[in-house]
């Protein structure tokens, strides 16, 4: 049966701050080419509805971490904080995978990245899940430290602004129509990407919860992920929209 190999969780996570400094250097070249950045002239194959693509690019990260919770033997009891954590992580996902698609009226998502998606969020779900049930060690007080309930709120805060945001994008079009809107309302009012600022605050706030390396380096891929990419968002309205709001910045509200 598994165990907790501490190598094997240094490893995965220093690939994954790698992984996030390579994600950095070619967000500077350009966006990921999916949404509004994708090409005009891209093939119209190639693609499935974006309704399928989030499900399945979504999915292992909420089905890999909740198998190895459900399939550890003997369950794993104690400590409470480990189980709520991995619980956390999977509610996101829950919330990714079964609900955040049904809704989208995004346009169709790019096999190419739909692949690459999948096999980030297997890695991902997998290091996260492998850690909280089988390395992990919290005292038996964690859930009253500091890093647990602060890191707990930051993760609701940011969640909420996530999904608060996912909908407010949403309400910009009706069924089958595909064409750009200024975001209006909640955190868009002072960012472009208010999505992805929740998203980032979320992980952020997972990594100090957790207080672990792997939390940590998904929370700096976040960040090298959707944090640029906000930028791209950001320069793509200044373009199109010449009434679009001056005072609005990228990513953080007042500041960038
Ligand atoms: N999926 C995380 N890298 C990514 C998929 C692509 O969950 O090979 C990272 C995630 C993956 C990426 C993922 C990882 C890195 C990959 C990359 C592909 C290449 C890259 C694998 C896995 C890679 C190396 C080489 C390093 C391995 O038509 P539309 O789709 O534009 O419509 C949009 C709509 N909308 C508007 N509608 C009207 N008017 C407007 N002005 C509108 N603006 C947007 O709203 C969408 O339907 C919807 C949201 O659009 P957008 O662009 O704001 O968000 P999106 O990027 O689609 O993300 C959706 C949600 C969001 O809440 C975000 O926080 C979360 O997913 N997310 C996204 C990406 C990554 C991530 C979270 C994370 O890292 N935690």
């Amino acid at each position: 049966s598994m165990q907790c190999f501490p190598g094997l969780v240094l490893a995965l996570s220093s690939l994954l701050g790698a992984l996030a400094l390579l994600q950095l250097s070619l967000y500077l070249r350009g966006p990921s080419r999916y949404g509004k950045h994708e090409e005009r002239l891209c093939r119209p194959r190639g693609r499935l509805p974006a309704r399928c693509a989030w499900f399945l690019q979504e999915l292992p990260s909420f089905l890999v971490p909740a198998l190895l919770l459900a399939l550890r033997s003997p369950p794993r009891l104690e400590p409470l904080g480990c189980r709520l954590l991995c619980c956390l992580f999977c509610w996101h996902y829950f919330y990714r995978t079964f609900i955040y698609p049904f809704f989208t009226r995004g346009r169709p998502f790019p096999l190419q990245l739909l692949f690459f998606g999948m096999l980030f969020c297997i890695y991902n779900g997998f290091l996260q899940g492998y850690y909280l049930i089988y390395c992990a060690e919290y005292p038996n007080d964690w859930c009253t430290d500091i890093r647990f309930t602060s890191g707990l709120l930051l993760f609701l805060l940011g969640m909420g602004i996530n999904i608060h945001s996912d909908l407010l994008l949403r309400q910009l079009r009706k069924p089958g129509e595909v064409t750009y809107k200024i975001p209006q309302g909640g955190l868009f009012t002072y960012v472009s990407g208010a999505n992805y600022f929740g998203e980032i605050v979320e992980w952020f706030g997972f990594a100090i919860a957790t207080w672990s390396l792997p939390a940590f380096a998904f929370a700096f891929f976040t960040l090298c992920c959707i944090g640029p990419r906000a930028y791209h968002h950001h320069r793509y309205y200044l373009k199109t929209f010449t009434d679009y709001p001056k005072s609005r910045k990228a990513l953080i509200p007042f500041i960038f």
